[in-house]
């Protein structure tokens, strides 16, 4: 997550302007520590002492102290940082582009949900934690909070969006090249802020639409003892997680029904792989301390049957 680089259109006039601030506030540092050290070591000696003291007068004379030549550096530097400021902020209001596709943000104590928005009822579906854009489009995101304040930020992509209870707030982003970006809710929200990471994977076109079909379908119809791994599954999980097509419709948690199609679980707590997958229905707590979900106290044999079911949803 290096904010100094930047892999959009939007990013990129951030991070120049980042640039240009950082070399001039690190300019300024240097600056004042050597002229310091050098009104120090000026004022040790005591036959310069006398001649740095009448220097001033001498100025003053010709009508121009140092004081009014730090002060119009200073105000020069300033002013030109806060107009090329305003300059960025009004250039990246507006996406050079209309939006190709919507996405609604809801933040949750510690993990994003994600609904890809759409005029037909039938193409809107959730996934948590991943989201993925085509690459060179515009991408609209909707933010909104289920309990406290977070923030979305995606530093290669673009600026950071504050999620304020009560309210919906809106940002843009473009991917200028395919990759997998990672973001961080930058707002501190609890005990577990700092495990409530994002990831944008930003696709070709052709693959966002592979994906996209992909996550639209419903959980594939289980039969034998899967169809009962899947009865046990809705009993046991389905309270707070949907899948869809399998009778799941909890919203207190992430949306599983493409859950094996993620990296990561837990916002990037840990990789999505068996032996994680099962250390987290087993105790998440132990993994994420505080996090919603509380530990199930299942047997072996139910958390073995679950997690067989888990691994189907592709
Ligand atoms: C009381 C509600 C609740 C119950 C019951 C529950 N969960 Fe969760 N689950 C959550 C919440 C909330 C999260 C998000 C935790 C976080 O990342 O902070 C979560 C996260 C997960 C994740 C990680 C998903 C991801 O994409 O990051 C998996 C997998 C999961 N739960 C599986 C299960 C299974 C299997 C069961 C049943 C044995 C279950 N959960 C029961 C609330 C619940
Ligand atoms: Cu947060």
């Amino acid at each position: 997550m290096n904010y100094l680089e930047a892999f959009g259109g939007k990013a990129g006039s951030i991070a120049t302007l980042t640039w240009a601030l950082l070399i001039l506030s690190i300019a300024v540092v240097v600056i004042i520590t050597a002229l310091t050290l050098a009104a120090v070591l000026r004022r040790r000696s005591p036959r310069r002492a006398t001649e740095a003291d009448r220097e001033p007068l001498a100025r003053e004379e010709s009508g121009l102290s140092w004081i009014t030549i730090g002060v119009a550096i200073s105000t020069v530097a300033l002013l030109g940082g806060m107009a090329w400021n305003a300059y960025t902020m009004a250039a990246i209001n507006r996406p050079p582009h209309d939006p190709a596709l919507t996405i609604r943000v809801i933040g949750h104590q510690w993990w994003w949900q994600f609904r890809y928005k759409s005029d037909d009822p039938s193409q809107i579906f959730d996934t948590a934690n991943e989201a993925h854009i085509p690459v060179g489009q515009t991408v609209r995101f909707e933010v909104e909070t289920a309990d406290v304040i977070h923030s979305f930020w995606i530093p290669a992509l673009g600026d950071k969006i504050d999620l304020i209870p009560g309210q919906t707030n809106e940002t843009w982003l473009e991917a200028g090249q395919p990759g997998v970006y990672r973001g961080q809710c930058s707002e501190y929200c609890g005990r577990q802020h700092a495990h409530m990471a994002i990831t944008v994977v930003a696709d070709a076109p052709k693959d966002f639409e592979a994906w996209r079909a992909a996550q639209l379908r419903p959980a594939k119809p289980q039969a034998g003892t899967l169809a009962s791994a899947q009865t046990l599954f809705v009993a046991r999980c389905g309270a707070c997680h949907t899948v869809r097509g399998a009778g799941a419709g909890g919203a207190l948690g992430p949306d599983l029904t493409h859950l094996m199609s993620r990296r990561d679980i837990a916002a990037n707590t840990l990789p999505n792989t068996i032996a994680n997958l099962s250390g987290w229905i087993a105790d998440p707590q132990t993994i994420k301390p505080g996090a919603k979900m509380p530990v199930l106290e299942l047997s072996a044999p139910e958390l073995a049957t679950i997690r067989q079911y888990l691994e189907t949803l592709e």
